[in-house]
């Protein structure tokens, strides 16, 4: 059978912080190859699949030749000779192989990187571009791109707790239109912040992480940006990832200098909310703190998406006990978070079964590799998030997304402001 695998090679490689990170190819009896890699998170959710790293010297612990190693020696052989064209059949075999809930025995990054390039190949054997494969004739919708332009938190080396401030042009007609708003606000922002005297220096994402004096600064800087490239904020609206984990202590949120309870957040969340265009708060609450985001949600769901990034970590179980309790209204969806393809998929499609929105997202560190554009079109996520206009592993992310649009033609369509919960419609 030429769609059966032949060889499966995993090596090391670095990503985007100069971290080793693992690399697979899968080569089929018919010639075809497929290549994949693998992202590395830096505010990782505590219920995260396994990332699997040597812990020695080397590399400051960590180099992933473990994880090169299991993938060379224990899951190639088991998988040669398969049918790479059955997606499910070869992620069930790795979870059996692995036999862990959190895939701790092989690592989710050595798993992953199978999962993927097998899909790859896969998708290159039926000669058509990965996210037909993955969605076929339906696969039309581009994502509206969040764009982080300013960093803060565990990615930058500034003085906001918030991790992330992004830009959405809902008001855009088009991804390609959406992407020139977002570039024009992003040279406005570097000449407003260079004028301020401020840091234009950029994060791990590929945004300005400037010092400032609290995070609604950096929301009224963005503000002042989107205006002064002359546009709206009804035009472009703001996202943000509080990533509030990283601040939670002993069941108290610490900001600028004060510790707040989760229904202080909740508050001080709803009134960034009132006070200024956002439509979108990611992990607004603790990953542990169920309670906060029953607070925030009780206050927010109608008015605001609600993101559940650490706190859902892709993972079906959890997304399910979110619902079953009326908490955020959205899930991020990381590959890395659950580690193979088929579970992200099954829990795009339960989410989505509940009326929740999914946003296809990247990790603070990141390759070259593209195949979060192809999943958000493939899967018809209507929202992505891939970082700023700057540093290369995430503008590829963006610049594979134009020449799917381009692909598309006629066909291609973009959502807006109906891409995101609360539908307004
Ligand atoms: C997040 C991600 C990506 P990291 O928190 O949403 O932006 O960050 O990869 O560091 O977990
Ligand atoms: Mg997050």
């Amino acid at each position: 059978m030429s769609s059966a695998i032949k060889n499966i090679h995993a090596r090391q490689i670095l990503d985007s912080r100069g971290n080793p990170t693992i690399e697979v190819e899968v080569v089929l009896f018919s010639g075809e190859k497929g290549v994949a890699s693998v992202p590395s998170g830096a505010s990782k959710g505590k219920y995260e699949a396994l990332e699997l790293r040597d812990n020695e010297p080397d590399f400051d612990g960590k180099s992933v030749n473990i994880a090169v190693d299991n993938v060379n020696k224990i899951i190639a052989p088991v998988l040669l000779n398969k049918d790479v064209t059955e997606q499910y059949n070869i992620d069930n075999i790795l979870l059996e192989l692995d036999g862990t809930q959190s895939k701790a025995n092989l690592g989710a990054n050595a798993i992953l990187g199978v999962s993927l390039a097998c899909a790859r190949a896969s998708a290159n054997y039926n000669e058509i571009p990965l996210y037909k494969y993955l969605g076929g004739i339906d696969a039309n919708i581009l994502p509206v791109p969040m764009m982080n332009i300013i960093n803060g938190g565990v990615h930058a080396d500034n003085n906001i707790e918030f991790q992330e401030f992004m830009i959405a042009p809902v008001g855009a007609k088009s991804f390609s239109e959406a992407m020139q708003m977002g570039v024009e606000i992003f040279y406005t922002l570097k000449k407003i912040l260079k004028k301020m005297g401020l840091s234009i220096s950029v994060g791990d994402e590929g945004g300005f992480a400037p010092s400032l004096n609290n995070n609604s600064e950096a929301i009224e800087i963005i503000i002042d940006a989107i205006e002064k490239a002359n546009y709206t904020t009804e035009q472009v609206k703001i996202c943000l990832d509080i990533a509030s984990s990283e601040f939670y202590n002993n069941g108290k949120y610490f900001i600028q200098g004060n510790y707040y309870s989760n229904s202080d957040l909740a508050e001080i969340l709803e009134n960034l909310v009132m006070d200024y265009p956002i439509i979108s708060i990611e992990d607004g609450m603790a990953q542990e703190d169920w309670e906060g985001w029953r607070l925030l949600s009780t206050r927010l769901n109608k008015k605001c998406q609600l993101v559940g990034d650490d706190l859902f970590v892709t993972n079906i179980s959890r997304i399910k006990k979110g619902i079953e309790e009326s908490i955020a209204n959205s899930v991020l969806i990381k590959l890395n978070q659950i580690g193979t393809l088929s579970e992200t998929l099954d829990a795009i499609c339960y989410a989505k079964n509940f009326g929740y929105t999914t946003i296809i997202s990247h990790r603070s560190g990141e390759t070259e590799d593209t195949f979060i554009s192809d999943l958000s079109v493939g899967v018809n996520s209507k929202q992505i998030k891939t970082g700023s206009l700057s540093r290369s592993e995430r503008v590829a992310k963006y610049n594979r997304l134009l020449k799917i649009e381009q692909q598309l033609g006629d066909s291609a369509k973009y959502f807006g402001i109906n891409a995101f919960n609360p539908k307004i419609l």
